[in-house]
Formats: structure tokens, sequence, C-alpha cells
């Protein structure tokens, strides 16, 4: 399982819209007589490549995989009937599938006499596809909110300028997160004000093949210049502003399953508020302002002992010297 878990992290495979998933097939007297993996939506799935490999030696064979096997027609076919047409004795999972459109290969493997195993090492294989399992489970997407500021909160100045409170180096490092994401969000606000691209560019400030979808949410029209609806990437205007709504509407319409929310200080609040945020992730410049807009609005707090609190995870130096800036990456304590 090791090893199948390995296979599915194959460096440079993609992470959404489908899970990272490797499969290997076992002779009886333990050889190894097919691997495989999963190369991203539309190829064929980590049990057909192995499967492929195998051959004829598939026979009475014992299949390792990370997730257990899908038992739909989906992009490709289900692979539950693909591996008993290849007569595998025995099936050893890791992680049930928690996509309730492909789940149930367990049973028709079990129920079509072949043995089955679930449950080894599956939190290891969870972890390949975290917001992946995360969506599938909770009905929407994982949401990191990411925000800049300075060393006393704020995220513009008292004129309004933003540009720039994180040095280059923390926001190259911020490119890089955006792209462990398939959906950047703000609100219309900041699409008004700052009129932000929202693509991921690397660190030469070339934009990356694969890019996230860019959704502004919000029920205000906005002007169809506005650079968030420029053609180098996917864009989508929600009209709602409960962030309940915009999620299901994004896992269940648009297969989404990590937002990167962007937004202003209104956004974020509204988010916190309805306890939608799993991840927060903030690059504090050394610099103070004394006055300004502060990175996240009104929540509500009327006392000290009632504080949105967190639990720090990781707290790393990016840049250097003058471009010095402190990434800190958080989780919500649950109330
Ligand atoms: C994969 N790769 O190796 C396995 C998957 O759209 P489809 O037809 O490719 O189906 C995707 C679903 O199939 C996916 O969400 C998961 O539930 C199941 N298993 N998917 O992409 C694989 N074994
Ligand atoms: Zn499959």
């Amino acid at each position: 399982m090791r090893r199948a878990i390995a296979l599915a992290a194959t460096p440079g495979v993609p992470l959404h819209p489908n899970p990272r998933v490797g499969c290997v097939l076992l002779a009886p007297d333990g050889t190894v007589v097919g691997e495989g993996y999963h190369h991203g939506a539309g190829t064929p799935h980590a049990e057909v490549e192995a499967l492929a490999v195998a051959g004829e030696a598939a026979r009475g064979a014992t299949a390792i995989v990370t997730l257990e096997p899908c038992n739909h027609t989906g992009r490709t076919g289900p692979c539950a009937q693909a591996l008993i047409a290849a007569g595998v004795r025995r099936v050893v999972v890791a992680q049930r599938d928690p996509n309730p459109l492909a789940s149930g290969g367990a049973e028709t493997l079990r129920a079509a006499g072949l043995e089955v195993e679930t449950g080894l090492l599956a939190e290891e294989s969870e972890a390949v596809n975290p917001a992946w399992t995360f969506a599938h489970r909770h009905g929407r997407p994982f949401v990191t909110w990411k925000f800049a500021a300075t060393l006393d909160g704020r995220s513009a100045a008292a004129d309004g300028t933003s540009r720039w409170v994180s040095s280059l180096p923390a926001r190259r490092d911020t490119h890089r997160l955006r792209a462990l994401s398939d959906t950047m969000l703000v609100g219309t606000n900041t699409v008004d004000v700052d009129d932000p691209q929202l693509t991921v560019r690397d660190d030469d400030d070339r934009p990356v093949a694969a890019q996230p979808l860019r959704v502004v949410m919000g029920e205000r029209d906005l002007p169809a210049d506005r650079r968030i609806f420029d053609d180098a990437a996917p864009s989508l205007h929600l009209r709602t502003r409960d962030p309940e709504q915009a999620l299901r509407t994004l896992y269940t319409e648009h297969d989404r399953h990590h937002v990167f929310l962007e937004g202003g200080p209104t956004l974020a609040a509204s988010f916190l508020g309805a306890g939608l945020v799993d991840e927060v992730v903030t690059y504090v410049a050394p610099m103070l302002l004394g006055a300004g807009r502060s990175a996240v609005g009104d929540l509500g707090i009327p006392t000290i002992a009632d504080a949105f609190r967190l639990e720090l995870l990781d707290t790393t130096v990016v840049g250097s010297g003058p471009e010095a800036n402190v990434r800190l990456t958080l989780r919500p304590t649950l109330r």
C-alpha cells in the first residue's frame, strides 16, 4: 500500500478535479505483476492502468488500491467491473470512496465473490487528496482564506492603497498556493476597487497551464471590462451574498473542491462568521500603518472572551532582508 500511495502521489499529476490514485497488482506469490496511477481527469483510472500492465497475470492476483474502486461510468468505465473481468481474487483498499457518484465498489466486488479489505493506511491515502476528500464528505469545497497584512493587521492604508503590503517573494509564494486550489474567490467590492486578474503565474510571471476558476460573488452588476473576466482563465459571477449557497453551488454545479478566498474584509468576515473557513494563510509584513483598513471586517465580537480563536500550525519566513515576510498557517478552533 505504501508503494501504491507513492504512485498516487507521483509529482506533476493534477490535484483537481479527480483524486490521485495508485494501484499495485500482486501475484499469489507476492511478486508485483502490474502498477499504475491516475494521470488526471479523462485518462484511465489507476486500476485499469495496472491491469493493462499485468495482462493475463492479473488472474488470481491481489489488487492494492489507495481508493475504493469506482462503481460508476463517468469519464471512464467502472473499475470494479474491470477487476472482476480480469479475474482478480482479492482487493485491498485504503480509503473508501467519499464521492457519492462513484462509491459502492467494495460491495460490487464482494457480491462477485472477491475478498475485499478496506481501511489499510486510510489516513495516509486521504492525505494525498485532502481537499477532494473534504469536499465529497462535506458537500462543499475546503476553504483557505489568504490575506496579507501589516504588523498591526491592516491590509490597506487610509487612502485605500494596498499595493504592495506583502513583498515580492511572499506574492510568489501566494501564487504557488493558489495553484494548489481549483477556485479563486473574491467579492464584487474587490473586483470593483482592486480589479485583480486572479490568475496563477510562475516565478517568471508567466501564467501556468492549469488555471483555477475565478469566481466573484455578490449581487451587484459588474463592468465587463474587469480583469477577472478576461480570457486568461475561466471566470464566473455568482449572484449571491450567502457563503453557504456559494460553496454549495461551486461543489454541486462546478465540481470544485478547494476555494482560495482572497476577498476583502467584508467577504472574509461573512465566511468566518458562517464557520466556513477551514484554513487561514496570512503574510505579515514588517511595517506599521497605524490607521487604514483592517484585514477582516466586524465579526460582532463584543468582548475578549468571545475572540475568534485559531490554532497556529506553521510559521515560515518568506524572503529575506527588507523583503522578509512571515507566513502563518492557522486553523480555526472548533467552537
Ligand atoms: C480517478 N482515478 O484511479 C480512480 C477514481 O470522472 P471519472 O470517470 O474519471 O471518475 C472520477 C471518480 O472515480 C473519482 O471522483 C473517484 O470517486 C472515482 N475513482 N477516480 O480519477 C482513479 N480509481
Ligand atoms: Zn475507476
